[in-house]
């Protein structure tokens, strides 16, 4: 099988020539570009990948309409039999995992062993919500009457439009697509704008997958567009259910938009997140996780570790081994297999860590690196020079206390702060105290403190010695705060954002019985 966008001649950058990608409505490409062009650039090599022909916000609301239109013949699929296309998505992407995963490390510079793990938790999702097919359960309830029958229903809630970041392009997307889809839901799909071709694959994989015409949609704009045309298909009643991953700053506008008409989006935004190491952990071992959440991806997570919190006794200590592991990480090429991160995602990614680096610098010294911001010539990482890619050095900040902007600021990047405690409460104050809930770690050895830091922590997920990332498919994903409104992704948890319960009654008593009568009266 060829997917456009992955396999297709005419695409390879060295040939200088770059796809265009337009609109996917109603089960055509279009080719304007009412709002514009964006070329994406491999940000290892500087070679364009594929221009994104963007939408005007009249182009969001034409999607929304055409996914109203096609909802209620998907609705009206049985259930197990969207299963079996959701099932034939997952073999797709299964078969096409090499390419889509090189496409990931081509345009966002992901670590091609990443991108993979990325591609299979697509596949991992299609395979679990396959089988949902066949348990979309409602429930019998026992009715306060004779003669009635009580009944629960799950219906799905209409057009979903679904919003994603492009730092997992396949993956989260994957988290709504799939089961928005499943539950007999038409879905518009806006992906980064800066992916386009990874958007265009992904979308030609669900399409043949054998979903009808209309059922998915995928719109390409900038955010401005993307916010004036979900506000218009809101007022004109054809968007249902919001799905929103990014940052907590448009969570909030879109939280608001949602709020006028009494809608529940569901959130996943961004994180701070905590790592503790108690005085009995396996320092090792924490090292190797604060190595992989903090600076895997170059810290381009939501569950990226953003505080290191260590207890004062093996503080020296950890600094000392994790400073070293930070020395010797492999920083480069993303289609190497041995490396910790490649290029930041994009110029754009990069201007605003760089932004980070500025506030910081004044106050702390750091360490971690021959270097800190962007590597180049002048300021390389050993012999390497990060050209022509735009890579940035990693930075451990040591001496955070909960009073510096780095400890309540989430920087996309690869900075890591270190911050000290000696007792327990401190230690789950700072843990708890930057106002995010995504996710938060502890690597100890008591199993006393793991329970009783689940119990205390404000995260929607917490770690024992494991790291604040890698999130499994199949458990709720969501977090608290700043992270998010307390909406969960992944797993069956996730099927209460894209059905409502609808209750029915059956009454075979032949004469009006009255509810809420007293039942000494029957
Ligand atoms: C995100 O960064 O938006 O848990 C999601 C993880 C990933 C998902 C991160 N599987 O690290």
């Amino acid at each position: 099988m060829t997917v456009a966008g992955v396999r297709e001649e005419g695409h390879d950058p060295a040939m200088g020539t770059t796809r265009e990608v337009g609109a996917y409505i109603g089960g055509k490409w279009r080719d304007d570009a009412a709002g514009g062009r964006l070329t994406s650039i491999d940000p290892a090599r500087d070679t364009p990948v594929a221009t994104a022909l963007l939408a005007d916000a009249g182009g969001f609301v034409e999607a929304c309409h055409v996914a109203r239109e096609a909802q209620r013949a998907w609705a009206a699929v049985p259930a197990p039999v969207r299963g079996r296309v959701v099932e034939q998505i997952g073999r797709l992407v299964e078969a096409n995992k090499d390419e889509l995963a090189a496409l990931v490390t081509r345009e966002i510079g992901k670590p091609i062993a990443e991108s993979r793990g990325e591609v299979q938790e697509v596949i991992d999702t299609c395979a679990f919500f396959a089988g949902e097919g066949r348990r979309l359960y409602g429930q019998t309830v026992p009715s306060e009457m004779p003669d009635k029958q009580l009944f629960t229903f799950r219906v799905p809630v209409g057009v979903a439009a679904i919003v994603t970041a492009g730092n997992f392009p396949v993956a989260v997307p994957s988290w709504y697509l799939v089961p928005a889809l499943l539950c007999g839901n038409a879905v518009v799909w806006k992906p980064a704008e800066y992916t386009p071709a990874i958007a265009e694959a992904f979308t030609e994989l669900f399409a043949r997958g054998g979903l009808p015409a209309g059922v998915l949609n995928t719109v390409l704009a900038d955010g401005r567009t993307t916010f004036d045309g979900l506000s218009a298909a809101l007022d004109a009643g054809l968007v249902d259910k919001i799905g929103f991953t990014g940052s907590s700053a448009v969570g909030v506008r879109i939280g608001e938009l949602a709020g006028r008409h009494l809608q529940n989006p569901c959130l996943e935004l961004g994180g701070k997140n905590p790592l503790v190491v108690m005085p009995d952990a396996d320092l090792d071992l924490a090292v190797e996780g604060a190595l992989f959440s903090g600076f895997g991806t170059a810290g381009q997570r939501c569950t990226s570790l953003g505080t290191v919190i260590v207890h004062a006794s093996v503080h020296d200590e950890f600094l000392r081994r994790f400073d070293a592991a930070v020395r010797d990480a492999a920083i480069g090429d993303p289609t190497r297999s041995d490396v910790l991160y490649g290029p930041m995602i994009s110029a754009r990614f990069l201007a605003n860590f760089e932004k980070h680096l500025d506030l910081v610098r004044p106050h702390h010294t750091l360490h971690g690196s021959t270097g800190t911001g962007r590597i180049t010539p002048a300021n390389p990482r050993g012999d390497f020079t990060g050209e022509p890619g735009i890579y940035a050095h990693p930075t451990i900040v040591d001496g955070v206390v909960a009073d510096d902007a780095l400890y309540r600021t989430e920087t996309f990047g690869p900075i890591v702060g270190v911050a000290t405690f000696e007792t327990f409460d401190e230690a789950t104050a700072l843990a708890n105290g930057h106002g995010y809930g995504l996710s938060a770690a502890i690597y100890t050895s008591t199993p006393v403190h793991a329970f009783r830091f689940r119990e205390r922590a404000s995260a929607g997920m917490v770690s024992v010695n494991n790291s604040t990332s890698g999130a499994e498919a199949h458990l709720p994903f969501g977090g608290n705060g700043r992270s998010g409104n307390g909406s969960r992704q992944s797993g069956i948890w996730v099927l209460d954002q894209f059905t409502r319960w609808q209750s029915m009654n059956w009454d075979y008593a032949g004469k009006l019985q009255k509810a809420q009568m007293d039942t000494a009266e029957l």
